[in-house]
């Protein structure tokens, strides 16, 4: 491995997937008869926000009963260690990052354990189901609040601080995503257009295999900890 200062990481479902969490586009699908990009949208919200809400209420559970897996240990224990620059720029809206112990850390898709309620605008943690009828804990507001999360054609979080580290790094690692999305699908290029080496790790070949340095084919679960065993190794 080249020099390494700064280094940003991706991550998408794929790292949790060896947790038990349901990726969106694998062939048994995250949400049967439905595609992620219809009830993760605010039309779709408004349409039938029962729907969505058991969409999340069924998620927002299920992390009760998942743990990190050896991927996000590996990259809880580079975040600690690491002496440079370095964000982990997460899709994922599970909490097992945070679990494993990462601190550089952002949810640009937003949070599972987090509200947001739409009468005041205020946001906070959300671990109980939420369903029509929740409860602003800020103002009292019923049935305005809704999951803090990016729906498509919503604004990620966070893209300033993402874009400047994006610029400044030397080493881009992409862990467990299809490269369907974007501005997330993007960032390989911005990246390799400032100069970084650029890592992808998963399952299979991506939508955005062709423009990385390296493609490691393999499950997270351990490919994640050899990549961070070979940075690791000369400090
Ligand atoms: C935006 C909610 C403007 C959270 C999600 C028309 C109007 C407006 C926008 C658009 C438009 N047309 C296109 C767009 C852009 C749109 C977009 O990209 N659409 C796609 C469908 C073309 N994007 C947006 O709307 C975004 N906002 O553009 O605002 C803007 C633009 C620029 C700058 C500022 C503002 C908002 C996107 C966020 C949408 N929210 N979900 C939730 O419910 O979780 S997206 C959804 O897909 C999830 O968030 C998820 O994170 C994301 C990506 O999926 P992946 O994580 O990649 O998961 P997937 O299942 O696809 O792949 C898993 C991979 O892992 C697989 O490759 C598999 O092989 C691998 N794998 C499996 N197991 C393992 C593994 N790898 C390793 N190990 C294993 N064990």
């Amino acid at each position: 491995m080249p020099e390494v200062r700064n280094i940003v990481v991706l991550t998408g479902a794929g790292i949790s997937a060896e947790s038990g969490l349901a990726t969106f586009r694998a062939e048994d699908g995250l949400w049967e008869g439905h595609r992620v990009e219809e009830v993760a949208t605010p039309a779709g919200f408004a349409a039938d926000p029962g729907l969505v809400h058991a969409f999340y209420d069924a998620r927002r559970a299920r992390l009760g009963e998942v743990v990190p897996n050896a991927a996000h240990e590996a990259l809880a224990r580079l975040d600690a260690t690491w002496p440079g620059e370095l964000l982990i720029v997460t899709q994922n809206v599970d909490d097992l990052h945070e679990r494993a112990g990462a601190k550089r850390l952002v949810h640009m898709h937003g949070k599972l354990l987090r509200g947001w309620c739409l009468a005041c605008d205020g946001r906070f943690g959300w671990a109980a189901p939420m369903g029509e009828e929740a409860v602003c804990p800020a103002c009292d507001a019923a049935g305005a609040v809704r999951p803090d999360i990016v729906w498509f054609g919503e604004m990620p979080y966070e893209m300033e601080r993402i874009e400047t580290a994006l610029r400044s790094c030397d080493l881009f690692v992409s862990i467990g995503t299809s490269g369907a999305v974007y501005p997330a699908a993007g960032y390989v290029q911005t990246a390799k257009y400032c100069g970084a080496r650029t890592v992808e790790i998963n399952l299979a070949p991506s939508l955005g295999s062709v423009m990385f340095d390296e493609v490691r084919i393999g499950r997270a679960g351990v490919e994640v900890p050899r990549l961070v065993g070979e940075l690791l190794a000369p400090l």
